[in-house]
């Protein structure tokens, strides 16, 4: 993993091809597996009911949802009303290896981008501790994300992420402004009908 300053802030670590394709792939079947249970959803902007551009779901104990009430974390499929599935092994794994002093991950958020999908630059902050990294898995398409400071003018510099890459967001990283501007078509074949998956590891509540 190597430390990527953000002007001068620590804490963003990019571990570029972290997953290897077969880890890929299986991490695509646990997925499959999550969706099975926990169907997308397409949250909707608080206040306005803009619906977002990306489909969500998420595993383990809480889940992120927006809704015209607000973002907030919650044990509870918003359609289903049933509990989210479980955090697969394999992203456990991962953040014991990349936040082995934090306390267990408590939310995983997965987003599905199609082609034409983005999300707009924004903070990290539902969460009622900053004090656990954010851990990042991309998979299928290449995303051209964007990396701010703590300011939503500071000036940011944007960045690929490919299939298998892992970045860890912590420390004064936590709280920075960061969103995804494209998505860029046909450029993996781990995903049949395209798209990207990202997938966040997050501990809400502190330890
Ligand atoms: C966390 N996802 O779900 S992940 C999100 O690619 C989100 O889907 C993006 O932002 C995605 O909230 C980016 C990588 C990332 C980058 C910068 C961060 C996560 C971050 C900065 C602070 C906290
Ligand atoms: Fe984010």
């Amino acid at each position: 993993m190597q430390e990527i300053p953000i002007n001068t802030l620590n804490g963003l670590r990019y571990g570029p091809g972290h997953f290897d394709r077969a880890a890929q792939e299986a991490l695509v079947e646990d997925i499959r597996t999550i969706v099975a249970e926990a169907p997308l959803f397409r949250p909707v902007m608080p206040g306005t009911g803009k619906p977002f551009s990306v489909r969500m779901t998420n595993c383990g104990l809480l889940g992120w949802v927006a809704d015209k009430a607000g973002y907030r974390y919650q044990p509870l499929h918003p359609v289903t009303g049933k509990p989210w599935p479980e955090i697969p092994e394999r992203l456990k794994d991962l953040w014991r290896a990349v936040a082995p002093d934090a306390p267990p991950p408590e939310a995983c958020l997965i987003n599905f981008y199609e082609p034409g999908a983005k999300l707009g630059l924004h903070q990290d902050r539902d969460e009622k501790t900053f004090d656990a990294p954010v851990v990042s898995v991309s998979l299928g398409d290449t995303a051209t994300f964007r990396v701010g400071g703590l300011n939503r003018k500071d000036p940011t510099r944007s960045f690929r992420l490919q299939s298998g890459d892992v970045v860890v967001l912590g420390g004064e990283a936590r709280l920075i402004f960061h969103g995804v501007d494209r998505i860029l078509k046909d450029t993996s074949t781990l995903l049949k009908s395209g798209g990207r998956i990202n997938l966040t590891l997050r501990r809400v509540t502190p330890a």
